[in-house]
Formats: C-alpha cells, sequence, structure tokens
C-alpha cells in the first residue's frame, strides 16, 4: 500500500506545506479584497481586456481609459459588438468612435481603421448644436452620436494587452494541493473569462 511508504517525517512534512499554502492563499484573498479594484474581463475572441469606466463627459472617460493602458473601446466588428452587449449591459456607453477632428469623419481614439459600424436607422444625424461622439447600447443595442456630455456617465475600456497572473500567485503554484486550489480561485477571481 502507498500509504506505508509514507513516513510520519513526510506527513509532517506535507501538513506543514499544506497548512503553509493554505494560509499565505488566505492572506492573498484578504489583500486582494482590500486593495485589488474589479479586474477589466477578457474577450477570449482578441484576448483583449474591457471595462467600465466613469465619466459624464466623453473626454473625461477617453482620459480614464488611457491612464489605465488603453482607450475607450474600438468596434472592430459585429463578434466584438455581440460579446460586448451580452457582457455590459448599461444603457448609452461611451465607446471610442468620434468625429470630433473633421465633422462626418468618424475615427476610433485607438487609432485602429473603422471597419464595422453599427449606428441606430437615422444615426449619426450631429442633431442639436451637434453631435461628435458615440454611445452603444442606444435603444438595444446600436450606436448613436450624442454631445460629448450631459447624456450617460459610463463608458467601456479596452485594453490590448491581457492582464498576467502576478508572479506571487505563480509561485504558489508550488507549495501544495491547498495553494493550488486557493491560487485557481484568486485566478478566477480576478480574470473573469467571458466568451
Ligand atoms: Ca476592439
Ligand atoms: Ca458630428
Ligand atoms: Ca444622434
Amino acid at each position: 500500500m502507498v500509504s506505508m511508504n509514507i513516513t510520519n517525517t513526510t506527513k509532517g512534512e506535507l501538513m506543514r506545506k499544506l497548512l503553509a499554502g493554505l494560509v499565505t492563499v488566505m492572506m492573498m484573498l484578504v489583500m486582494n479584497a482590500v486593495v485589488a479594484p474589479a479586474a477589466p474581463i477578457i474577450w477570449i475572441g482578441n484576448g483583449h481586456g474591457y471595462e467600465l469606466v466613469s465619466g459624464n463627459d466623453w473626454y473625461i472617460a477617453e482620459a480614464s481609459a488611457i491612464s489605465n493602458g488603453g482607450h475607450l473601446v474600438t468596434i472592430n466588428d459585429a463578434a466584438e459588438q455581440v460579446w460586448l452587449s451580452q457582457n455590459f449591459s448599461q444603457p448609452n456607453l461611451w465607446i471610442g468612435f468620434n468625429d470630433i477632428a473633421q465633422e462626418g469623419n468618424w475615427v476610433w481614439t485607438s487609432g485602429e481603421a473603422a471597419s464595422y459600424t453599427n449606428w441606430m436607422v437615422g444615426e449619426p444625424n450631429n442633431a442639436n448644436s451637434g453631435e461628435d461622439v458615440a454611445v452603444m447600447n442606444w435603444g438595444g443595442n446600436q450606436w448613436n452620436d450624442l454631445p460629448v456630455s450631459g447624456w450617460t456617465s459610463q463608458g467601456i475600456a479596452e485594453y490590448a494587452s491581457a492582464p498576467t497572473p502576478e508572479p506571487a500567485t505563480m509561485l504558489l503554484l508550488g507549495t501544495g494541493l491547498a495553494a493550488l486550489a486557493g491560487a485557481r480561485k484568486l485566478k478566477k477571481q480576478q480574470f473573469a473569462i467571458m466568451i
């Protein structure tokens, strides 16, 4: 029997490692809950991270996205649009599409080519005194051009680089079964992958 080959010393060593791993993971979970903001969710279609950013002004939302290493979302194709609508259901979310520089010439703040649009019928209409920035989830899941402020208070940021597991998390993988289970739980919390 296998158990006969395990000495009291190795059992003790195993227990010590499991306990040490468990304590470390619990400390990390507590620290994570205290210091870490909600992490971006990742679309497996391109590996990019996405999250809501605040801003009742489009420029503030874009600045927030830039400060976190990205831009307001660039919706490159229908697949990305579908995923976004499924995972961000709030109405009227700022996106990076704008015609600020030249009326009628819509560009993305990321600099990516404008290869796809999803305007609601009749939009963009540059209504009232001018509408130069866009939201998604307008009247469902389509786009509308709006003034830069006053209509919504949130946008979606897109980050080209997916978050990577922290080195401390990787080290825990070697500290026993408890550590392994804990690290998986932590990783799942931090990097929820949504299809
Ligand atoms: Ca994109
Ligand atoms: Ca316009
Ligand atoms: Ca409009």
